[in-house]
């Protein structure tokens, strides 16, 4: 046997020691084990089944009425020093946190199963993907992996050829929220979760390893590992431009992933391909650009707001073999949740019966699991080797006001200015207030796995002779009106605005240049048959100048609090905008 799979297997003794399982399962990924898990999960009301008819393959799971989304206070990253895990971080010594967590896993395990759980994050052949093993007590877990990763057998296969591997230790313990700490060991590529089940607090694969631990070895190796969706636009002559977009949780990646061109659009020949909907992992390729895969396999979308007019493409490929997580359901036992236009919600996500006065039926947080390839727009390059070139990189928020709907960086380093200046209004993803502004830089204020000043300098580091790096711009779908009411139409719609966007890549269009950037003219952007008043139009592309003063300065005040570990570069980028604003 390799050493590899000694490591491995003394690794899961060692654990079975320390959690008492009854019994140890090593998941191979077969449709055998996974029938065999839903009966397992099913005969212990872990999993409904839904209507067979509409949703064949589909199950409901309800999760712990406390354990709906993740938990960023409860999150760690655990460096030897406290500086490289960065204001933007809580932090805790590796010594402690193990001792911590390590008394909450003792014995945990006992009566229950532990499944080790092999998997790949990327194309199983890709040279950028990378593989870890998840040990968890949740089967309802290994589902979702199931879905989200390659998991199995050759997922060891490669681990056993590479000889490394992340180690995610998972359990859903009690599911107190005050017994719940989700770890992360960049320095020992491990992960320790205890007490949550849900979504990215208890799937490691996803944010924990794909992007925590994943960008902190992305650092040292010369790659990234962010917060994107990857989607392919193809132009009526049949060019395909790949964009990767970096926007908050539960603002807008997986809609824009697989958006529907607008009518017009689509008579001439646009077409949308998807590649990835919430995480990137990119390198530089020989040619100097930025190549990039999907390091999953499926999609954990957002249920609510997803119908036949938002996101047609979501809404199909939800019709079977799809696990829903604290969505609503109809008397006819369809899924539901708010946004759909038909169907009315018998039971609420908590499965009580669903009376208005108790708030929504579907929890804001509920989400879908279901495999990338169901989806009618997975592109065809989507498991690519080599990945995808990206053109364009797109920054964006959920802001409503100021921020206009697009604009251009000048250059990459102005570009990397725009990303770490990112802010956003916060969602029901993670637990605690909705609708507060806050710094995002990059869409990763959860998941970066290092100190943020670092991170910064990383991504000016790219911004080297020969490099042929992708033009950067940022866009806002979430600025309202004097009536409350969003100002752009968003959703296939959006597609308008990438249309300038990769115009813009492509040298075919002019713009206006302005302090903050570059914004399309008006008569520039195709907002034909949208019935946009002139004036919205104007308001969306308007520069604020002493609301962007303000902005700045505090773009300026956000930069320094991360101390002199803050590339200089940035913060001449930022004086230099907030001089242009000012003069
Ligand atoms: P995570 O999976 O949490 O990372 O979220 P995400 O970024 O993939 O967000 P998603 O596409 O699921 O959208 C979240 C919410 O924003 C849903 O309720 C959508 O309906 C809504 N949304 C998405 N795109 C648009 C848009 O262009 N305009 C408006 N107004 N709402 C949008
Ligand atoms: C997000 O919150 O950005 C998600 C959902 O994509 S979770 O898997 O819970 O992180
Ligand atoms: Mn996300």
């Amino acid at each position: 046997m390799s050493s590899t799979l000694d490591a491995l297997n003394q690794w899961v003794d060692e654990v079975a020691r320390l959690t008492q399982p009854d019994r140890i399962h090593w998941c191979d990924g077969s449709d055998a084990e996974a029938r065999q898990l839903n009966d397992l999960m099913v005969a212990r009301g872990d999993l409904i089944p839904l209507n067979d008819k509409t949703h064949p393959n589909c199950f409901l799971h309800r999760s712990s009425k406390s354990d709906v989304a993740r938990v960023e206070h409860l999150t760690f990253v655990c460096t030897p020093e406290r500086e490289d895990a960065g204001p933007n971080n809580h932090w805790m010594a590796p010594a402690e946190a193990h001792a911590k967590v390590d008394a909450l896993f003792a014995g945990c395990m006992r009566g229950r199963t532990m499944y080790v759980i092999p998997y790949c994050m990327g194309p199983i052949d890709s040279p950028i993907s990378r593989c870890g093993v998840e040990i968890t007590d949740s089967p309802y877990v290994v589902a979702n992996m199931r879905i989200m990763t390659r998991m199995g057998a050759p997922a060891l296969a490669r681990i056993e050829r590479e000889g490394t591997f992340v180690k995610g230790l998972h359990s859903t313990g009690e599911l107190d929220p005050e017994r719940r700490f989700i770890m992360h060991f960049p320095e020992e590529l491990t992960i320790k979760s205890y007490g949550s089940g849900y979504g990215g607090n208890a799937l490691l694969g996803k944010k924990c390893h794909a992007l925590r631990i994943a960008s902190y070895q992305a650092r040292t190796e010369g790659w990234l590992a962010e917060h994107m969706l990857i989607v392919g636009i193809e132009n009526p002559k049949g060019e395909t431009h790949y964009v990767a977009a970096a926007f908050p949780s539960a603002c807008g990646k997986t809609n824009l992933a697989m958006l529907i061109p607008p009518e017009g659009y689509r008579e001439k020949g646009w077409k949308v391909w998807t590649v990835g909907d919430d995480i990137c992992w990119m390198k530089p390729g020989a040619d100097g650009r930025l190549w990039a895969i999907n390091p999953e396999a499926g999609f954990f979308g957002v249920a609510p707001g997803t119908s036949q007019k938002t996101n047609p493409n979501a809404l199909a490929m939800l019709g079977h073999d799809t696990i829903f997580t604290n969505v609503a359901v109809t008397v006819d036992n369809d899924p539901w949740w708010e946004g759909l236009p038909t169907g009315t919600p018998v039971k609420d996500w908590q499965g009580n019966d669903y009376q208005p006065g108790n708030g929504p039926a579907a929890h804001p947080n509920s989400r879908f699991t279901v495999r990338a390839s169901q989806c009618a727009s997975f592109s065809p390059h989507a498991e690519d080797a080599h990945g995808v070139p990206i053109s364009a990189i797109v920054f964006g928020g959920r802001r409503e006001s100021l921020v206009p709907l697009v604009f251009e960086a000048r250059d990459w380093t102005h570009g990397v200015l725009v990303g770490a200046a990112m802010a956003s209004e916060t969602t029901a993803a993670a637990t605690g207030a909705v609708g507060v502004v806050r710094r995002d830089p990059m869409a990763m204020k959860p998941f970066c796995g290092y100190n943020f000043a670092d991170y910064f300098g990383h991504w000016l580091s790219f911004d080297q002779p020969g490099a042929k790096l992708p033009k950067v711009f940022h866009v806002n779908w979430f600025r309202k009106g004097s009536d409350g009411k969003f100002l752009w139409p968003g959703f296939g719609d959006n597609l308008r605005v990438l249309e300038w966007i990769l115009d813009r890549v492509d040298g075919k269009v002019g713009a206006q240049p302005t302090a903050i950037g570059n914004l399309p003219r008006a008569a520039d952007l195709d907002t034909q048959g949208l019935g946009l008043e002139p004036h919205h139009v104007d308001e969306l592309l308007h520069v604020d100048r002493d609301g962007w003063q303000r902005e700045m300065d505090e773009i300026g005040a956000y930069l320094d609090s991360y101390g002199a570990r803050t590339p200089e570069a940035l913060r001449r980028e930022q004086r230099k905008i907030a001089d242009a604003l000012a003069g």
